[in-house]
């Protein structure tokens, strides 16, 4: 967009580009005015999305080759600055627009870009917004530059200068920091987690080996540097560390050019566990790809080509092994650079670019087939893998057959302990797997009969992760689940036929609850991982005390709240006196008694309807699969007998959704 003028904005117009060219006239209000149309949204998420549009301009630097180190520092003025070693923001004068090239970038839409062809841009999706739009969207942000010997220093406020670009001083070292406070009358939350912000560096650590990131924490006093030089072979060992490796890592590389543009640049690495499910992580440009697309497909189908004409030639099967069959034990991390990616899918996070698939396969295929060749003994063992994958596929398929025929012979084909609800209409319904048959019946008399179905669970659910198929499929009470649903299984899944627009799951608060939760969102991450995607997935949040006072009672959802609503009640009644408040079970400090839930077998319809199930007090959280390949991780790991991590995985990845209905 070297030099815009109203006749090149007709041109434009004329070929269908008018939309483009009305985002840069309007400039960065636009911003301000509908900041979820540019970052996404304006909660938790958006909010960390400012850094990682930060980052991802040092990490474009990086890529170009000129940038080794990037720091990230959460202020306790909370504020976050990104300081990179990269050739600095150009300062002097824009051809076009006469002032710094430096204002120019930070505060033009879309300016932010590299203007050197054959850059890997990350474009499309929630990325690639430009550090243009972090300053709209923060109260202050200052903004300096080591250049051409000299420090570079502008200022800003929601977007708008507040000083001319200064030079501040002389320095040998070259690198851009830039320091934003994100602006709290736009976002809901304006406070970093650093958790959040340290996943998404050691993310993009290995898969740019190259780059070394820092994470300091002045808030919390901590500090990580995350440096991997080995890259994807160090993401694989670190997503299997908890499985038993059954092959070595296997590394391919290549580069393809199809397009006349920049080379596309393709990294696979993969290994075959013990384990029975599939760890498939992709990335374009450093971007999650959670929907997959075409380098995807085209690393599956080179897969399965190249080990079975590998096992026909060397005499290793009798029948062709299918692509699914190559999936169990798999731990594959795929990274491509695209020069231009064209990003489809819901959530536009699936690649579209149709000649990707073929130069991943062409890569993957001729290296693959060298590699079995040089390695007969990994070959082997994957074909074995595969050959016993095969072998439980067809048991499954008998075992799928088998509920086929037993549902049908069910005169309405539902499991009889579920508790239907009259619409039928998916959107509008929803349905709660309840723990144990004392919480369903209370769940059975308390709800709206109406939209919510109830579906009553006995006893713990089948830890799916360490189970085949088949086996899955001889559990009772997943068998139920699936006839309730009713969108069907493996290969047949759809989440788009599920009977209930939401599926709740419904546990005590305790280590049990918690236990059949996990087990429960393991069954659906691994085997309905579309309804997550969807986000038709919640759990619901019983509250934890009843708080009374005479005629009045509270609900409290957590420690905090329950302290919190006492101190209300004390401040309102005018009792001042400031005695610690106790914390056991029905205590009388100034008449007022606190109540703790065991269970939600404790609370009777009415009470279980007003706290956990009315769409109008109630609150949900959605489930989120917030990072695939740590959230495959946790889940087997959590299997385990601790208790801390589990509920560390569940905060972390279940999105805090408040009064979800509202
Ligand atoms: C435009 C052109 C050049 C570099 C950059 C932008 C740049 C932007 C950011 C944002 C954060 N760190 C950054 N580092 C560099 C090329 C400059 C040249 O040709 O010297």
């Amino acid at each position: 967009m070297a030099d815009i003028n109203d006749q090149d904005i007709l041109n434009q117009e004329n070929k269908g580009y008018s939309e483009d060219s009305i985002k840069v006239l309007e400039g960065l209000e636009a911003v301000r005015l509908r900041p979820a149309m540019y970052i996404g949204d304006i909660g938790d998420r958006g909010l960390h999305h400012l850094i990682q549009e930060v980052v991802d301009n040092s990490i474009d630097e990086a890529l170009a080759g000129f940038c080794k180190n990037i720091t990230v520092t959460l202020h306790t003025d909370g504020s976050c600055s990104v300081s990179d070693d990269g050739r600095g923001i150009p300062t002097g004068p824009h051809p076009v627009k006469k002032i710094s090239t430096l204002e120019v970038v930070l505060c033009t839409l879309h300016a932010g870009g590299k203007f050197d062809k054959g850059s890997y841009k990350v474009s499309g999706g929630l990325h690639g917004v430009g550090v243009s739009c972090v300053n709209a969207l923060s109260s202050h942000l200052e903004v300096t530059v080591r250049r051409e010997g000299k420090i570079f220093q502008q200022s800003y406020s929601k977007g708008d200068p507040i000083s001319s670009v200064d030079i501040i001083g002389d320095t040998k070292e070259t690198g851009t920091t830039i320091r934003f406070k994100p602006d709290d009358t736009i976002f809901k939350t304006v406070e970093f987690r650093a958790a959040k912000v340290s996943d998404r560096l050691r993310e993009l650590a290995f898969l740019n080996s190259e780059v070394s990131l820092a994470l300091i924490d002045e808030v919390n006093q901590t500090s990580e540097i995350f440096h991997f030089p080995g890259g994807l072979v160090e993401f694989v060992k670190y997503a299997d560390s908890h499985l038993q490796a059954v092959t070595e890592i296997v590394y391919i590389t290549g580069t393809g050019n199809s397009d006349g543009g920049a080379d596309t640049i393709i990294e696979v690495c993969f290994e075959y566990n013990d384990s029975y499910s599939e760890t498939l992580v992709s990335y374009v440009n450093n971007i999650n790809t959670v929907e997959g697309g075409t380098h995807v497909s085209g690393f599956r189908s080179a897969l399965t080509r190249t080990i079975n004409a590998y096992a026909t030639s060397n005499n290793l099967v009798k029948t062709a092994l299918t692509g699914e069959d190559f999936r169990e034990g798999l731990t594959a991390i795929i990274s491509v650079k695209v020069a231009e990616p064209q990003f489809e899918g819901q959530t536009k996070t699936k690649l579209g670019n149709g000649e990707v698939e073929g130069v991943v396969r062409s890569i993957i295929n001729e290296h693959l087939a060298i590699y079995l060749d040089g390695n007969p003994k990994v070959a082997k063992k994957i074909v074995e893998k595969a050959t016993l994958a095969a072998e439980a596929r067809m048991a499954a398929k008998k075992s799928r057959e088998l509920v086929r025929r037993q549902n049908a012979l069910e005169s309405s084909a539902l499991p009889g302990k579920l508790a239907d609800c009259s619409l039928r209409t998916a959107e509008d319904t929803e349905i709660y797997l309840v723990e144990g048959d004392s919480a369903g019946g209370s769940a059975k008399q308390g709800r709206d009969r109406r939209f919510q179905a109830i579906l009553p669970l006995r006893g713990k659910i089948l830890n799916t992760h360490r189970a085949r198929i088949n086996k899955i499929l001889d559990n009772e009470e997943i068998r139920t689940i699936i006839a309730a649903l009713g969108a069907g299984f493996g290969e047949d899944f759809d989440a788009e036929k599920s009977r209930y627009g939401k599926i709740i799951l419904m546990a005590d608060a305790d280590v049990d609850g918690s236990h059949i939760r996990t087990l429960l969102l393991t069954f659906f991450f691994l085997n309905m991982r579309e309804l997550i995607n969807s986000g038709r997935l919640y759990i619901a949040q019983p509250p934890l005390y009843k708080v009374k006072k005479g005629k009045q009672e509270y609900y409290a959802y957590n420690d905090q709240e329950r302290d919190e609503v006492i101190k209300r009640i004390r401040k309102d009644k005018g009792i001042i006196d400031e005695v610690a408040v106790e914390t056991t079970e029905h205590i009388s400090v100034d008449g007022i008694t606190i109540q703790r839930f065991k269970g939600l077998g404790e609370m009777n319809p009415i009470q279980l309807w007003s706290t956990t199930m009315n769409p109008e007090t109630r609150t949900l959280l959605q489930v989120s699969i917030a990072n695939a390949a740590e959230a495959s991780m946790v889940f087997d790991t959590l299997m385990g007998d601790k208790v801390e991590p589990r509920r560390e995985f569940i905060e972390k990845n279940a999105q805090y959704v408040k009064n979800l209905d509202v």
